[in-house]
């Protein structure tokens, strides 16, 4: 039984809507009794919890933000963000399952797909009758993912794939693939484009990345795309070449990423409270000593300025003027704050912090790949760097 308290220390939920908090609590009382009881386990046993899908699809919860004509929950950016932030309160793969899927296949597919697309694959993404992966990522290409080496080439019957992409989220269960390749034999110098790949495709496979020590509770793949040969129709309309596409889906996710970061800053801070005012030591609890204290409130105090920052996105997102560069500051902050959070409260449980049984050194393993994908940290300053001076350092 969760005993969750909430963080809230300067009424933000005063500026929610009353349907933004009922979904929030919908979400994170559907976390506590559905994802808290087997997470630990299924992370010991390194495996996503597949049995969870068709209850997300069912609860609104996959590409919340896309409209209800195919499927989704057309919520406001601001509920979505709500979702994710509860959805990585319980683990960062289970919220990176539903950002690959929401935001980087579901997105990709309404955005730059044909309608046959959109009609064919977009309800049974919304449902979870559906699994997609995203493949941007390639062995040698990952901050810069313009170099890719993935090549599309045109034929008389379609188009023909060939390459491999790396670190797949979601890879090994897909059943559907975005795939980004160069398509430079057009002519076309920005030759990028995006391709819905069936992944049952003869030459596609996917590979378990094996040796992880982050998102254990995540599938990870490399795909392996060898002559898969795919109609004219694979093509996105949409996709018209460059990393401009590829790079508005990843600002879709980057935006989840911002609020889901808050989610596990949120649990590693609810256990290191609770801990250390039951935790007893030198004849009295821990969170009586000043030193813990300092720790809690430093804590407190940047999961509240992370909260004012998503929410600002989110409204900003609703309005419609929010930009890419306002995404990597939040993206890159919070995140931020989450890994600097998750290894305080791990610190602060002693002992007991290296347990499964606690959350903590989960939630610190798990945000070091968060502090990776999506934009390294790095690559989010270099992104800020040229907002604020207009000169790239990339
Ligand atoms: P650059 O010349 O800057 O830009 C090319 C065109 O794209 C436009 N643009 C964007 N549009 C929308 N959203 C964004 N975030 C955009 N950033 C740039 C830009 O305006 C330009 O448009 P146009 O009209 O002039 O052609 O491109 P660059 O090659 O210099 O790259 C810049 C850089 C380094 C920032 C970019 O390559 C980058 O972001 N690299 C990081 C790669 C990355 O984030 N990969 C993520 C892979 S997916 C993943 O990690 C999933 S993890 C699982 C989960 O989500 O849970
Ligand atoms: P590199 O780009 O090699 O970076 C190595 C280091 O160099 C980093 O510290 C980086 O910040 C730094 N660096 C790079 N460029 C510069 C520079 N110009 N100046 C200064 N420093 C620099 N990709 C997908 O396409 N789809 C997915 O579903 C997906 N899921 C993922 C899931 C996990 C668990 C992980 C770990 C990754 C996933 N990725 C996915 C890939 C992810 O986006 C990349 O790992 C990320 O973009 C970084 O690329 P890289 O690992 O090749 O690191």
């Amino acid at each position: 039984m969760s005993t969750f308290q909430g963080v809230d220390f300067y009424d933000i939920d005063s500026m929610l809507s009353e349907e933004e908090r009922m979904i929030r609590e919908t979400v994170r009382q559907w976390v506590d009794e559905r994802v808290m009881p087997l997470i630990g386990e299924a992370y010991i046993e390194r495996r996503f919890p597949r049995e969870l899908i068709p209850e997300m699809g069912e609860m609104g919860m996959l590409g919340a933000n896309l409209p209800e004509k195919y499927g989704c929950a057309e919520l406001n950016n601001v509920a979505y963000g709500l979702i994710n932030q509860e959805l990585e309160r319980g683990d960062s793969g289970l919220r990176s399952f539903a950002s690959v899927q929401g935001a980087l296949v579901m997105y990709p597919i309404f955005a730059f797909g044909s309608e046959e697309h959109r009609t064919e694959w977009l309800p049974k993404l919304a449902s979870g009758e559906a699994i997609g992966c995203f493949g941007l990522t390639e062995p040698d290409f990952g901050s810069n993912p313009g170099g890719m080496i993935t090549t599309a080439r045109k034929t008389d019957a379609g188009w023909v794939l060939n390459g491999t992409k790396m670190w797949i989220t979601n890879g090994s269960m897909a059943d559907v693939a975005v795939v980004w390749a160069q398509t430079a034999e057009l002519g076309d110098v920005k030759g990028i484009r995006g391709f819905v790949v069936p992944t049952d495709t003869p030459g596609f496979t996917a590979t378990d990345q094996k040796g992880k020590l982050s998102l254990l509770a995540s599938d990870t793949s490399e795909l392996h795309l060898a002559d898969v040969e795919v109609p004219d129709s694979a093509l996105m309309p949409g996709s018209t070449g460059g990393l401009k596409h590829p790079l508005q889906c990843l600002t879709q996710a980057r935006y989840g990423i911002a609020w889901g970061a808050i989610g596990a800053a949120m649990a590693c801070f609810d256990e290191s409270r609770s801990y250390a005012k039951e935790r007893v030591m030198f004849g009295e609890p821990i969170g009586g000593k000043q030193i813990q204290q300092v720790r809690l409130a430093d804590m407190v105090t940047r999961i509240t300025q992370a909260q004012l920052l998503a929410l600002q996105l989110g409204r900003l997102k609703d309005a419609g003027s929010m930009t890419p560069q306002q995404v990597s500051m939040a993206k890159r902050a919070n995140v931020d704050m989450a890994c600097e959070i998750a290894r305080e409260s791990r610190r602060l449980l002693g002992g007991n912090g290296i347990l499964v049984e606690y959350h903590s050194m989960r939630h610190m393993a798990n945000l070091e790949s968060v502090y990776t994908y999506e934009g390294t940290h790095d690559i989010h300053g270099l992104i800020l760097g040229q907002a604020v001076t207009g000169i790239s350092a990339f």
